[in-house]
Formats: structure tokens, sequence, C-alpha cells
């Protein structure tokens, strides 16, 4: 009976999509930890705050950030970088939390990546309006793990190009639950998240939360 070997999977289980090579969007694949991620990303801002960082160009993320692992990512006048401290309070970013390191691994693991580590998760909050620009994430130091990047709350429009600025990126619409994992010959590749539409999430409402889990050093 065909049928028998698909009966325990979830009707998500087994619902991918590849962007390109190495790049995989893993349908509802963190569904069932949302509830737990948002709790714990509660826990963490009550230590380190979502702050809206400085483009080294002098322009203000819309996007607002912050961090937890060992160390997290920060851009100011000086440039990009990743620090062990958070610059607003000169203290360690907070810990990961264990649900975090689960949730990471597992996709990472279900994309084809075995051995994923993630020593540091950016937090990323956006309120409708709010967009990130076309960028290659080369500041980890490490290029040769990927990234885990988990959306939460309202869905967004994830643009993924080439490895050139300038190849026309296609649009994938990441929802509540949506893990995108990112790496190999597409971890350089230039993305970016349209301006947020309005709306109403059920957990989250007007806001879209995204954990985007790195190997850097
Ligand atoms: C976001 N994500 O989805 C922004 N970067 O809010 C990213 O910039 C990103 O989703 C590298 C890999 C996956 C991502
Ligand atoms: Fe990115």
């Amino acid at each position: 009976m065909q049928l028998d070997l698909f009966e325990n999977l979830s009707p998500s289980a087994n619902d991918r999509e590849i962007l390109a090579e190495g790049a995989t969007v893993l349908r509802g694949r963190a569904l069932d930890k949302a509830h737990e991620l948002i709790e714990a990303i509660g826990q963490i801002t009550t230590k380190a705050p979502f702050r809206h960082l400085i483009t080294p160009g002098g322009y203000r993320m819309s996007v607002a950030m912050t961090n937890c692992g060992q160390t997290g990512w920060v851009s100011d006048q000086r440039g990009y970088r990743y620090q062990a401290t958070d610059p607003h309070t000169g203290q360690a970013w907070p810990a990961m939390p264990e649900c975090f390191t689960q949730v990471a691994i597992a996709a990472a693991e279900a994309a084809g990546y075995r051995d994923f580590h993630p020593v540091a998760c950016l937090i990323n909050r956006y309120v409708p309006g709010a967009r990130l620009s076309l960028h290659q994430d080369k500041d980890e130091g490490d290029l040769s793990c990927p990234i885990v990047s988990v959306s939460l709350g309202l869905p967004a429009v994830f643009q993924f190009g080439g490895l050139q600025r300038t190849d026309t990126p296609r649009k994938y619409l990441l929802q509540h639950g949506d893990v995108a994992v990112w790496g190999g010959p597409s971890r350089l590749c230039y993305h970016g998240v349209l301006p947020l539409k309005d709306g109403q999430h059920p957990l989250l409402g007007r806001q879209r939360l995204n954990l985007t889990f790195r190997v850097a050093r």
C-alpha cells in the first residue's frame, strides 16, 4: 500500500520550494514551535530591545533589529560587523534559547545541511512599510555554512536574485512558520524584502518577525 508511506506525515512536512541550488523554503516547518519562539523573542527583547540601526551611509534602517547568541550583527557609521556585546547596553547579547537552536538545526538538516551549529541569531522586526533592500550576507567570516531564516507573523514578499546585484530577482511569499535555508552555491545571492503590507496576524498583530541563524566569527 503505497499510501501508507505518507500516512504519518503532516500536510506540510514535505512541502518545500527550491529557490536555487542550495536555497530551499521549507513551508510551515516552524509552525508547531511558533508560540515558543515568540515567547522567547519577548524575553530576549526585554534585555536587548529592538532598535533601528544606522547604515554606514547614514540611513536609519526601517527594519528594527536585535540579536541573541555569542555574537550579533550590528551596523553604524563605521560599517557592518559582528560583535559579542550589544552596543546599546555594553552587555553580552542574551543567550540563544534552546528552542531557537533546535528549530534551526532541524531545518538545516531537512534542507541537506548537516552539522549546522548557529552561534548568532539576528532578529528582525518589520511593521507595515518596513523593507530590506537587496543585499548579500557576507559579514559572517565563514561562508561555508548556510543561513537559516524563520518567518513569523505577517507575510512578506522575499526577493531572491543572483550573485550580481543587477540579476533580476524572483519573488516568493514567506508566511508565518516558513523556514528558508540558504547556503552552498547560493550563499552569496542577493536578496531582500519588499515593503511589508499592512495586515493583522492572529499571534503578532501588525508585524512580521524574522530570525536568521548564522555561523559567524
Ligand atoms: C528577512 N532575511 O527575511 C530578511 N538573509 O526578513 C534575510 O536577509 C536573509 O532570509 C539571508 C538568508 C535568508 C534570509
Ligand atoms: Fe540577508
